[in-house]
């Protein structure tokens, strides 16, 4: 009960009332010699996001559900919510002036600006397209590079085909019961939740850890079939399946893992963050080099998961170190609790 009045007092945690904006501009402080612009960026990409989800949230009403008839450069069907959601980024951004060049999942070739912006973006507009239809969490990943010489040259796609490793930002946004925006810009991973009624982002879960090891796999296993005898041996082991000289459960390992599929990237990829265990897209035999875009899905995954202590490997290589050859390219990831990541290493090497 408060001293003053006979209304009891609610204890309010401290971080609540800081919102995304704050957040990035106690960062742009602490930057010697930060200009502004990067927070900028970001608070254009806020922006955008908010114009997106108060679309999905309502697309059902507006004539923005379903297919608009075309195909995307990857040869998929283009959904109503895509173009939207790629217009209102592109836009957004390129009126921003902060971007020497733009690259989205949606379009063919990255949109190489005339100026001198010093950032790069790379964007999946709506990742879960096939869930859209059906009310079911979607999202939106991004990643920022900064540019090398944004003084003295023009951008050029080089400048855009860099590793993960040399990403400044990284982000997604899950369109789920609440929305909400995980961002890291290199010190942490935390989670802003948009307060609807203010039209704010609003710190919710500062610092995210990812647990070491967790409970469960998330993976479309339809494709079980399709996988190598290496990663058919992992999802029966992880799934407690001891037939076939599948190995038994492991030391600190509580195998059967639970399954968790959702089919959209950034909802799988959230949960998997917040609570641990693994999410796998493995290559199969009708997806050679995997599923997933190296640039705008799997770069900005793998590196908010390791700004939360978790892991993200092509299976062999560390995904923030892998050179990419083209805009598009595709990638396996596995992503998720530092251990768990290790162990579907090791089954794919043969040493389990
Ligand atoms: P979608 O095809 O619905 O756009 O990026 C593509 C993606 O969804 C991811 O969000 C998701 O993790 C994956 O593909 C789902 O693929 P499957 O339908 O083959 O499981």
């Amino acid at each position: 009960m408060s001293e003053h009045s006979s209304i009891p007092s609610i204890k309010v945690p401290a971080v609540v009332g800081t919102t995304l904006r704050e957040h990035v501009l106690h960062g742009m402080h602490a930057a010697p010699g930060a200009t502004g612009e990067f927070t900028s960026l970001l608070n254009h990409i806020s922006l955008a996001i908010r114009i997106i989800n108060s679309r999905v949230r309502s697309a059902g009403l507006s004539e923005l559900l379903g297919y608009t008839g075309e195909t995307n450069v990857q040869g998929e069907e283009v959904q109503k919510l895509d173009t939207f959601s790629n217009d209102v980024l592109m836009n957004v951004l390129e009126r921003s002036g902060h971007c020497g060049a733009i690259a989205s999942e949606e379009i063919d070739d990255a949109i190489l600006a005339k100026n001198h912006g010093r950032y790069i973006a790379l964007f999946d507009p709506l990742d879960g397209s096939s869930n859209i239809d059906t009310n079911v969490g979607i999202g939106t990943i991004f990643a920022i590079l900064r540019r090398t010489d944004p003084k003295l040259s023009l951008p050029s796609l080089p400048e855009v085909l860099r590793p993960g490793r040399e990403i400044v930002a990284a982000g997604y946004v899950l369109y789920g019961p609440s929305t909400i925006f995980v961002l890291s810009t290199g010190q942490g991973a935390h989670g802003f939740t948009l307060d609807p009624a203010i039209g704010e982002f609003f710190l919710s879960q500062p610092d995210i850890r990812c647990p070491s090891r967790g409970s469960c796999f998330s993976v479309n296993e339809g494709n079980f079939t399709r996988w190598t005898p290496e990663i058919q041996r992992w999802a029966k082991w992880i799934r407690g399946d001891q037939s076939d000289g599948a190995p038994t459960a492991t030391a600190g390992f509580n195998t059967p893992y639970g399954a968790r599929y959702v089919g959209s990237l950034v909802a799988d990829a959230h949960r998997t963050l917040l609570k641990g265990g693994i999410f796998a897209y493995p290559a199969d035999t009708k997806s050679k080099n995997g599923k997933l875009r190296l640039l705008y899905e799997a770069n900005p995954m793998a590196f908010l998961f390791e700004q939360a202590g978790g892991a993200a490997t092509n299976g062999k290589d560390r995904i923030l170190d892998i050179m990419p050859s083209e805009l598009h390219q595709r990638t396996p990831l596995i992503l998720g609790s530092k251990d768990d990541v290790g162990a579907f290493r090791q089954f794919l090497a043969g040493e389990r």
